[in-house]
Parts: structure tokens; sequence; C-alpha cells
């Protein structure tokens, strides 16, 4: 298994110092990237040793070696997974056909906006983060976000390889522009609606962790069956790194839920505020708005666009592979939810166009089984309270709910009662104010925040007590 080049300006095993072209796209980009770094990176820590990993092999067994780094210094790479030898296409008209080794021609197109697509989320998850290190519950969950943010500007480099090494001038302008659009910003804003959302606090950002890097790794995933395969072998590394952001999220929240429970317990009571906790009620409005805004990213129920990206064997069905079926689809329908007057109810649709949806029903499964871990936490602690996923057309700005107002439960409501009830069911402005009131940086080795509990374990079998920032 080749290692990484870390004698390289830029750490690869792309064999970069092979291909004089792109070496020196790259190199121009990289001053680039990091002024962008620099401007919109995580504020006011860039010059403090930071205890994280980087990829030093594509292996499964020791990929990640960790020691301090200055952000700044970060070895940001270009790193794939390892070729499989012999690889066909697994989908779609060119199913059989050898796994492309370069663009095909007539669908350059279609995939470059794919590539550009799932790039621009990557410096915006950045962008979102931006200040959230002045607030942070601990040095251990400051690490953990450094780490992601980290990750997120490889994942940059991860597409912005692939668009200077197969798309020309064109790929070229579009690296360039992935550093240009900003998050949230009015006039050049981020291509997908929840990349444009702040990230105003840490309860915000676990819930984003949880909900919206989850939509990561099923586009990711999705992507990882391509038959083009530099873009899955790209892919295929991406997640391997993911997981450790879903890490983050479903044990972030997962900490909450139990501080809060100690505290109800503690005191007697379910009105935890008093108690300085994150009471079950917000968690659930905030857990609302993350899980609509995310099902959005998977695009409308019925799309000509996935058709068109599975037929051209561009992008497949998450594990794709394992599936046991014809991998064309052209004859097999797949159920969908329409509206039928006030009630949302299901009807049968071509599979290929509902390939959004039947990704949606994927995630939906994964996203559950976070939630059921939490449960879980409440009953242990005797405490007779659920939290639930709201209905999938709750709060949707994408799709056939869009134009309706739907309630948790599923009804279709009037504008009338949305109005009335939307703040039970979202956060509101003081939900979102006491949240942020208790944004107190811990920065005590050791310590943490009232409303999150210390993790089970630290990183790489150090303590939790260990200094994973050197903030001094
Ligand atoms: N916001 O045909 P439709 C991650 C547009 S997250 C704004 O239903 P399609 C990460 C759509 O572009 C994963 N616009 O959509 C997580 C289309 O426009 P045109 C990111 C939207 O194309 C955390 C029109 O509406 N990766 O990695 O089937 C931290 C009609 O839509 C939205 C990808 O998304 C939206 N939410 O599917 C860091 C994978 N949804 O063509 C990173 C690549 C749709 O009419 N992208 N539109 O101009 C794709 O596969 C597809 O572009 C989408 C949309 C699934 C996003």
């Amino acid at each position: 298994m080749p290692g990484i080049d870390y004698n390289e300006r830029i750490p690869n095993n792309v064999s970069l110092a092979d291909n004089r072209r792109l070496q020196r796209a790259l190199e121009e980009w990289h001053p680039k990237f990091l002024e962008w770094w620099m401007q919109m990176g995580p504020d006011g820590f860039q010059a403090k040793d930071v205890y994280l990993r980087t990829a030093v092999s594509v292996d499964a067994q020791g990929w990640a070696q960790f020691d301090y780094v200055k952000m700044p210094d970060y070895r940001w790479g270009l790193f794939l997974a390892e070729p499989e030898a012999g690889r066909t296409i697994g989908f779609g008209d060119h199913m059989g056909a050898p796994a492309w080794q370069d663009v095909p021609g007539e669908y350059r197109g279609v995939l470059r906006r794919l590539i550009v697509t799932q790039g621009d989320t990557e410096p915006a998850s950045v962008e979102q983060q931006r200040h959230l290190g002045r607030t942070c519950p601990s040095v251990y969950d400051l690490r953990n976000l450094f780490q992601i943010n980290v990750e997120e500007g490889r994942h940059l480099w991860a597409m912005v390889y692939l668009l200077d090494a197969y798309f020309g001038r064109d790929g070229r302008e579009e690296s360039e522009a992935l550093l240009q659009r900003r998050s949230g910003d009015r006039d050049k804003p981020r291509i997908l609606g929840a990349f444009n959302e702040k990230t105003p606090d840490w309860l915000s950002y676990l819930m984003f962790t949880y909900f919206t890097d989850r939509d990561g790794k099923y586009q990711l995933a999705s992507l990882a069956e391509s038959g083009f395969d530099p873009l899955s072998r790209t892919c295929r590394f991406m997640l391997t790194e993911e997981a450790h952001h879903l890490f983050v999220g479903e044990t972030g929240i997962g900490r909450v839920v139990q501080r809060t429970c100690e505290l109800m317990r503690e005191g007697k009571t379910d009105d935890v505020r008093r108690l300085g906790g994150i009471d079950l009620e917000t968690l659930q409005r905030y857990i609302n708005f993350h899980y609509s805004v995310s099902l959005d990213l998977f695009g409308s129920e019925i799309s000509t666009n996935a058709a068109n990206f599975y037929t051209m064997g561009l992008k497949g069905r998450f594990e794709e592979s394992k599936k046991r079926d014809d991998h064309r689809l052209k004859d097999s329908t797949y159920s969908i939810n329409e509206l039928d007057g006030d009630r949302i109810s299901t009807r049968e649709a071509p599979a290929l166009p509902s390939l959004n949806e039947r990704l949606r029903d994927d995630y939906i499964a994964d996203c559950q089984r976070g939630l059921d871990r939490w449960n879980q936490v409440i009953k242990k602690h005797e405490i007779d309270a659920e939290l639930r996923l709201p209905h999938r057309g709750f709060h949707r700005a994408i799709g056939l709910c869009a134009e309706v107002k739907v309630s948790p439960d599923g009804r279709v409501i009037s504008e009338a009662e949305w109005d009335a009830k939307k703040h039970q069911w979202l956060p509101s402005e003081s939900d979102k104010q006491y949240v942020q009131s208790l944004m107190q940086p811990v920065t005590e080795i050791g310590r943490f925040a009232n409303w999150i509990a210390p993790p089970a374990r630290g990183v790489n079998g150090r303590p939790v007590d260990f200094e994973y920032v050197r903030l001094a």
C-alpha cells in the first residue's frame, strides 16, 4: 500500500510530481486557499497548537497520525482510496463497461456540476463554524471542532484536485469560484440552502454535525459508486474522514441529553433552564430545524437530474453494489409521498426520477438510529419523554411540501395554525437567546460547560483531561 509523499509541497498519493501542469495549477491555488483559510477559517486560534490527526496512508489500519499542529500548517493534500483492479461501471446505461479513468466527454458539464456542488459545501461549513472556537464548552470539544474544520478544508482540496486534473480551464475557474462564494452572502451565497444558514452556537453545531454531515455521508457514498473512477476513489477516502464528524455529532448531542437528564433528576424538575441545562423541548425544536433543512439537501422527490445522474453512471444509490436488482431501474417503481387534500399519502412512481427520495429514505433510517440511542439515555434516567424525528414534510423548502405547511406529526395545516404553533416546533428567538446565554467558553483543561456531559473517553487513547489545544 503506497503511503503518502510528505516530501512534496502538496502531500499526495496521486503521483503529482509526474504531472507538472497539474502541480503548477494546484501550487497556484494553494496560496489562495491559505488566504481564504486565514480570512474565513477558525477565528482567533490560527497560531495555537492543536492535537490533530493527519492522513499518512490511505489504508484502513493506520492512516492517521496525531500530533500538535498549527492549523495553517496542516498538511492538506490529495488522497485517493486505492484503485480496484478491473473495476467496471455498476449501474445505468453503461453498466459493465470499464470504469472511466477520464471524464466522458458527453457528461462533462453534468459531472463538473456535481463535483462543484459537493465541493461548495466543504468551505461553506468552515465559514459557518468560524466563530465557535470562542465559546467552546471544553478544550476537548474545541479540538474536535478544529479537526473537522481542517478536514472540511481537505475535502475542498479533494474536489479541487478533480476539477484541476480533469476539467482543464473550466475546472480551474470553478476552483477559484469555490474560494469566492461565502456562506450566507446575499450576492454570492453557497449553492445549497443549509450551507447558508448560520451555525451560531454549539448546540446548532452538534446538530449540524449529526444531521447535515450525515447528508454528506449519503451523498459521498452515492458518488463513491460513480463510474468516473477518480471521483469514486476520492469519495471513498473522504468517507473515512466523515465518520469522525458524525461521531462528534452523535456523541455530542448524546452528551447534552445525558446532562439534561442528570439535571432533571438532580433538580427533580423538567425545567432545567433554571439549572443551566438545555431542556428536552428545546432540544426537540433544534432537532426539528436541523433535520428538516438537511432533508432539503436531497433535492425534490421527483428529479430528472437524479434520473440522469444515475442513467449516465455518475451517481449511484447508497450501497449500489450490494443491491440485488438490475441496476438500471427502467422498469421498476418506488414509493414516494403525494399531497392528497390535507393528507400526505404515498404513491408508486417510476424508480429513476425517485432516486433522491430513495436516498432520503436511507438517510432518515440512519438518523433514527441516533435518536434511538439518545432515547435510551433518557430511559435509563427513568424519565418519561422521547425525542422524535418530525414528519418528512415538516418545514421543507424543497420538493412537494415546500408549498404547504405540515405539522411535525404529518398533517397539512393552514397558515394560521402554522403561525400559531411554529414556536412550539422550531427554535424561537427566546430559545436561541437562551442557548446563546449558555455559550460561555470553558478552557480549563478537563472541565466542561454545565450543559454538556464529558465524553466517555478522550481522543486517540489520550485522557479526557489532555491538553488538546495549547491555549496559553
Ligand atoms: N438548496 O432536481 P432537483 C456535505 C436545486 S453535504 C438549493 O430536485 P437534484 C457536507 C437543484 O440544484 C453533501 N438548491 O435536485 C456536509 C436543481 O437546480 P437546477 C453535498 C437546491 O439536482 C456537512 C433544482 O433545485 N453533496 O458533503 O436532483 C459539512 C431542482 O432540484 C437544493 C451533494 O449534494 C437545495 N437544498 O439534487 C460539509 C452531492 N436542492 O438544476 C460537507 C452533489 C435542490 O434546476 N449534489 N436544489 O438549476 C447533488 O447530487 C445534487 O445537486 C443535489 C440536488 C442532491 C444536491
